[in-house]
């Protein structure tokens, strides 16, 4: 017997990505249901070769559900995921509203999958943001090796990260400024096509953004609090596919050589570097890929024991959807969840 899963949000960018990964991992689901909002409901959404129809998530009972992938935002996930949650079914929510709180453990499983059993408090697994995920996939065999002391990072994101409307503003954008058109930026601030903006998610009180403090916030709860994380985090007009350049400083000596080599054995990571035009990756042959890529690993001699890296990953795959989806692989290949219809 497998599991019956629920996919709240899956008409977005991430939830139609999760379907996805679900078919091609071939996932343990014996049943899987495809959940938005009412104005979503009849919509179809395609699971492997079959097509689902979207229903309406106020008038779903998750009682005879066993996991449910969120991905609607954190005021749905606030409203909902506790009452999912109350009905016995382990929600894995994609948005912020859960990674910061002490019950709730937050998990990229190539770095802390045991704590993904502490889940059973509320039963709400968080996932990280997209720009955090790929990092610390990086950050953890790294720091294994030689402890990391302090990391400054730049992200370069793609705008899939802020959902469909933000894919196409891009498009529209790029099409506007070669047929003469006036640019009118709704969902980013400023024009995002031929441009970059530094500016991801809410200003805070310090002058960082919410996507910056995240960064720290999320790593520091994963991987280690000891760690200093300092973050920059820029939209750039890329469709999908979230870069990072990624400056490392160690408390024992790591040389370059020595570090491509552990990441070439680690988890989830893919490295390609060579010292050659185009011997790296870019974000536009990230997408569609499990990996995170990594390439320009290099010491930085104006500190001890310093690194710098730039760290690639398609950020609706690892940054959401396939994490999403690995940490439910957890539950299942550790027995932590057994199917309601077997334990009835
Ligand atoms: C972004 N971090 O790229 C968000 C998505 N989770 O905007």
């Amino acid at each position: 017997m497998g599991y019956k899963i629920a996919i709240v949000g899956a008409t977005g960018n991430v939830g139609r990505e999760m379907l996805d990964i679900l078919a091609e991992r071939g996932f343990p689901a014996d049943e899987v249901i495809a959940l938005a909002s009412r104005r979503s409901q009849g919509t179809e959404v395609s699971f492997g070769d079959r097509t689902l129809k979207v229903q309406a998530l106020e008038n779903y009972d998750f009682s005879d559900t066993d996991i449910c992938l969120m991905s609607a935002g954190g005021t749905i996930s606030k409203e909902w995921s506790p009452k999912i949650g109350a009905k016995g079914c382990v929600v894995i929510d994609n948005s912020s509203a859960w990674r910061y709180d002490a019950d709730v453990p937050l998990i990229v499983p190539e770095v802390n999958a045991d704590a993904a059993a502490g889940f059973t408090k509320k039963n709400i697994i968080a996932n990280p943001n997209c720009s955090t995920a790929q990092l610390v996939v990086a950050l953890k065999p790294l720091h294994e090796a030689a402890g990391i002391k302090r990391v400054v990072v730049s992200t370069y994101q793609s705008v899939s990260g802020g959902g469909k409307e933000a894919m196409e503003e891009l498009f529209n954008q790029t099409r506007a400024v070669f047929v003469n058109d006036p640019i009118e930026p709704k969902k980013f601030t400023k024009r995002i096509a031929f441009n970059v903006i530094p500016h991801i998610d809410v200003f805070m009180e310090d002058g960082y953004t919410k996507e910056e403090w995240k960064v720290l916030a999320e790593t520091k709860k994963m991987l280690d609090p000891k760690i200093k994380v300092t973050c920059t985090a820029v939209r750039v007009p890329v469709f999908i596919g979230h870069s990072e350049s990624v400056n490392i400083e160690f408390e024992r000596e790591i040389t370059a050589d020595q570090a491509r080599d552990i990441l070439r054995e680690a988890p989830g990571c893919l490295v390609i570097d060579k010292h050659e035009d185009g011997g790296y990756i870019t974000p536009y042959e990230s997408a569609g890929e499990d990996a995170t890529y990594i390439s320009r690993i290099r010491e930085d001699a104006t500190v001890e024991n310093g690194l710098n890296l730039w760290v690639v990953s398609d950020n609706l795959r690892k940054g959401a959807a396939l994490n999403a989806v690995q940490i439910a692989e957890v539950l299942v290949n550790r027995g932590l969840i057994k199917p309601k219809k077997q334990a009835a």
